[in-house]
C-alpha cells in the first residue's frame, strides 16, 4: 500500500516537475532554436529526454524489488532526476551562445557524484555493516575531484594544475574502492550477487569515469580552435552522462531485480 503510494507520487510529481520546465523553457529559449546541424545540441535534447524517461522507470520499479533495494533505486532515479533539470538548463545555454555549460554541468555533479558514492555504500550495507569512514574518504576524494576540474574549467587556475589536482582526488577514489576499506569489505564479507554488482560499479567508476578526464584532455589540453574544443568537450561529457548515470542505474536495477525475485522463489 505504501508502496503504491510512494510509486504514485514519486511519478506524478517527476510529470508535474518535467512538464512546468518544458512550458517555461519553450517561452525562454523562443529567441534561439535548435539547428538540424547541431550535433552538441541534439545530444543535449536526446540525453535530456533519456533521464526522463529513467527517473520515471527507476522511480516506478520500485514496486517490483524487495525492501533493501528500494532505496537504491530511489537514489538512481534522483541521480538522473537532478542531471534532466540541469540537462534542460545546459541546452539552452548551449543552443543560445555556443558555450559551454561549465557551472550548471559542475553544479549537477557535485549533487550527482556523491549520489553515486551513497549508491556504493547502499550495495556494501544492502550485506554488511559498514564503517562510516569509508563513506566519508570516497566524498573526500569526490570534491578534490570536483573542485580541481572546476577551478581549471572556470579559468580560476592554469588548466594543467588544476587537471593534476582533479586526478589526484580520481586517484584516491579508485584506491579507495580497489584497495582500501571498501574494497576489502567486497572480498570478505560480500555474497557473490554482491560482489558482482560491486564488480561492475569498479569498472564503471574506473572506465566510465575515465572519459570525463578525456573530455577535459579534448576541451582544454589540444590546444585546437575554442569552437572544436567546445564541441568535443560538450559531446564527451554528454556520452559520459549516459554511461554513468542510465546505464549505472540500469546495473543495479538489474541486480536489485534479480536479487529479489531469487527472495520470493526461495
Ligand atoms: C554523473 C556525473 C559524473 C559521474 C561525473 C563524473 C566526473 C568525473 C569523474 C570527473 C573527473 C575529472 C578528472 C578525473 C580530472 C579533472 C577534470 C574532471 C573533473 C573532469
Amino acid at each position: 500500500m505504501m508502496n503504491r503510494i510512494w510509486s504514485k507520487t514519486a511519478a506524478m510529481a517527476t510529470s508535474g516537475a518535467m512538464v512546468a520546465l518544458t512550458s517555461t523553457h519553450a517561452l525562454a529559449s523562443s529567441s534561439a532554436t535548435l539547428k538540424p546541424n547541431d550535433f552538441v545540441g541534439i545530444s543535449f535534447w536526446l540525453i535530456s529526454m533519456a533521464l526522463i524517461a529513467s527517473t520515471a522507470f527507476f522511480f516506478l520499479e520500485r514496486d517490483r524489488v524487495s525492501a533493501k533495494w528500494k532505496t537504491s533505486l530511489t537514489v538512481s532515479g534522483l541521480v538522473t532526476m537532478v542531471a534532466a533539470v540541469h540537462y534542460f538548463y545546459m541546452r539552452e545555454v548551449w543552443v543560445a551562445t555556443g558555450e559551454t555549460p561549465t557551472v550548471f554541468r559542475y553544479i549537477d555533479w557535485l549533487i550527482t557524484v556523491p549520489l553515486l558514492m551513497i549508491e556504493f555504500y547502499l550495495i556494501l550495507s544492502a550485506i554488511t555493516k559498514v564503517p562510516v569512514g569509508v563513506f566519508w574518504r570516497l566524498m573526500v576524494g569526490t570534491l578534490v575531484m570536483l573542485v580541481g576540474g572546476y577551478v581549471g574549467e572556470a579559468g580560476y587556475m592554469s588548466v594543467w594544475p588544476a587537471f593534476i589536482i582533479g586526478m589526484a582526488g580520481w586517484a584516491y577514489i579508485l584506491y579507495e574502492i580497489f584497495m582500501g576499506e571498501a574494497g576489502k569489505i567486497n572480498a570478505e564479507q560480500a555474497p557473490p550477487a554482491v560482489q558482482s554488482a560491486f564488480n561492475t560499479m569498479r569498472w564503471i567508476v574506473t572506465i566510465g569515469w575515465a572519459i570525463y578526464p578525456i573530455g577535459y584532455f579534448f576541451g582544454y589540453l589540444t590546444g585546437s580552435s575554442p569552437a572544436a574544443s567546445a564541441n568535443a568537450l560538450n559531446i564527451i561529457y554528454n556520452l559520459a552522462d549516459v554511461l554513468n548515470k542510465i546505464a549505472f542505474g540500469l546495473i543495479i536495477w538489474t541486480v536489485a531485480v534479480s536479487a529479489s525475485d531469487n527472495q520470493t522463489k526461495a
